[in-house]
């Protein structure tokens, strides 16, 4: 990758980056750039802290013609400190920006003065739900996975068709709560049962911005950041957590085990696995504890029940139970006079069924997950009531969001994808997920914008929203951009046209506008290896021919390099992850 890096970002980069630069900053800048040295009555400043470049302190000081290229495309002038990719479009989108914000204001201060409060914001994390799974895109039932909210809430909002997230549980995860890539906060791998590693409490995650602006924040589902008490949701931000510390397998292991014994053992996908008892006498891991109750300043308990036992029942029961408690606090809290925060990362739809809805109309028996959506439709469509009842639907954002495309792995029960790939891939199908926000009132129905978001972008979004800018740290490079425009005022008014995929620890693709360079091993005939797409035109990625794309080479090859040139000055968090114990499976 480095090497790949190194003759990626050679020697043709003078000349793209100045027609960049010259694209992108104001005149008054440009004539400041022709000599060695010029005055430069207010040079902007860098983020305050974590190693960033010192900024000229003085107005009116001569400054290198360097230094103001480097400020101007990769720091922040005030608040939180974007990555440099995003400075360019700020440069040049100013004054639309800046009216498009004082609009946002007034809606807002309107809604707040109209409920006495700010928004509510409840943000649903789902499971391996892949990109063409909704009624809404084609899916729901005609492939045997009925999505009735979910398409009623598409309906009635706006619903994303170039919504992405990170390829794999756990950076979602990470991605959703820091609105940073995984990648700077040292937790870049998905987490196994037993292990010791977690989000870095030095983190700081959605739920503490908002608690710390006055929310109440309460969390239900997979929480998959850390089994040790310190990386709890209780102790990252949460005043409520009913969690699960593991991924989704372990639900499946101790009945695949029954299953191997019994004539009835087709397909049952860890046959291997001993049992409870034995692995934990071959490997001193406990699963007996899969899920916890904890509650801020108090600790946490084990979850009791068949919500918090192992067994391919635990992920419905666990739902069942948690859409009651959801449902209950919404209804406590709508008295209230301070807002919630609800992060609901629901097991829909992970290995596991649900039972009760096996038998629905449109369920396909064969794929558990059909199931699970079922009943996972069941419990929004009770959110949704239990909203408008309680009278604060027009105050509540409502945002549904897919982790990473499918695990084929567990076919047919893996969820699908129209797009190519799957979960662990930086191609669509591994990053590209659906995604919707709900808000009667606020959203306008029917919206379908072409705008491109990404899971980051709900933490700065939620800070925005509740007046909690201000929260987001600025010794830190914040990943997400506030997209609360395009939630308030629609297609077009999205604030992100660039995206760093990574896998792993590496960066796997690279997004500049409809444009996508996947990056791999060597090159040949002189042109580094890449797979060039156009991703509006050709969404399966079916064509990755590199010659019809090679103007797009050196402004994504800038994107890159910005990119990586601001990790110098802002350093990746170190792992916890013991060294040589990295393995990167799926889930
Ligand atoms: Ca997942």
């Amino acid at each position: 990758m480095k090497t790949l890096m190194t003759r990626l970002l050679g020697s043709g980069y003078l000349a793209g980056y100045a027609v960049l630069v010259a694209v992108t900053v104001t005149l008054a800048l440009l004539c400041c750039w022709g000599g060695g040295e010029r005055a430069f009555a207010q040079p902007p400043a860098p983020g305050k802290a974590g190693g960033a470049a010192k900024a000229p302190k003085a107005a009116g000081m001569r400054i290198r013609r360097e230094q103001i290229i480097s400020a101007v495309v990769t720091a922040a002038t005030e608040g939180p400190q974007f990555d440099a990719p995003f400075y360019p479009l700020q440069a040049r989108s100013k004054a639309k920006w800046a009216a498009e914000d004082t609009q946002i204001d007034e809606k807002l201060a309107a809604l707040r003065k109209k409920f006495g409060k700010r928004p509510n914001i409840v943000y649903i994390l789902a499971d391996d739900v892949g990109w063409g799974e909704m009624g809404w895109q084609g899916g729901g039932k005609h492939r045997g996975t009925p999505t009735p909210t979910l398409d009623k809430m598409a309906a009635e909002g706006m619903r994303f068709f170039h919504a992405y997230a990170e390829p794999s549980c756990t950076p979602t995860r990470i991605a959703i709560m820091t609105g940073r890539t995984p990648v700077r906060t040292g937790l870049v791998n998905v987490l196994w049962p037993g292990q010791t590693n977690g989000l870095s409490s030095e983190e700081v995650t959605t739920a503490e911005v908002l608690s710390k602006a006055g929310y109440h924040t309460a969390m239900w589902g997979k929480w998959h950041l850390g089994e040790a008490a310190k990386y709890a949701p209780e102790n990252q931000g949460f005043d409520y957590a009913y969690y699960g510390l593991f991924n989704g397998a372990p639900d499946a292991w101790p009945d695949s085990a029954a299953l191997y014994k019994s004539p009835t053992n087709f397909r049952a996908p860890f046959h291997d696995f001993p049992g409870l008892e034995k692995y934990r006498e071959m490997t001193g891991i406990d699963l007996s504890k899969p899920a916890f109750v904890g509650e801020k300043g108090k600790g946490r308990k084990p979850v009791e029940g068949p919500a918090g036992r192992l067994t391919n029942q635990r992920q419905a029961a666990f739902e069942k139970e948690s859409i009651k408690q959801i449902l209950a606090y919404v209804k406590d809290k709508a008295k209230s006079d301070k807002p919630f925060f609800i992060y609901w990362a629901t097991y829909t739809q992970q290995i596991c069924g649900a039972q009760d809805h096996q038998n629905d109309p449109h369920v396909d028996r064969v794929n558990a997950q059909a199931s699970m959506m079922a009943q996972h439709n069941k419990h929004l469509a009770q959110l949704l009531e239990t909203l408008k009842a309680e009278k604060i639907d027009e105050n509540t954002l409502v945002v549904w969001y897919s982790d990473n495309g499918p695990m084929y792995a567990f076919w047919p029960t893996s969820g699908y994808s129209w797009l190519r790939g799957e979960k662990g891939d930086v191609l669509e199908g591994g990053v590209r997920v659906p995604a919707l926000a709900y808000w009667p009132g606020m959203i306008q129905p029917n919206q379908d914008p072409t705008d491109f978001i990404h899971v980051t972008d709900l933490f700065t979004t939620a800070a925005r929203i509740a007046g909690a800018l201000d929260g987001i740290p600025t010794d830190r490079v914040t990943d997400g951009v506030d997209q609360t425009a395009l939630l308030l005022l629609g297609e077009g008014h999205g604030r992100r046209n660039y995206m760093i995929h990574y896998s792993g620890g590496d960066v796997g693709a690279v997004r500049f506008e409809d444009f996508k360079i996947i990056l791999k091993g060597k090159g040949h005939g002189g042109l580094p290896a890449m797979d060039f797409y156009n991703v509006l035109r050709d969404p399966g990625e079916k064509y990755g021919a590199f010659y019809a794309g090679l103007y797009a080479v050196t402004p994504v090859q800038n994107i890159l390099r910005d990119h990586l040139n601001l990790i110098k000055k802002f350093p990746h968090r170190k792992s916890e992850m013991p060294k040589g114990a990295e393995l990167t499976p799926h889930d």
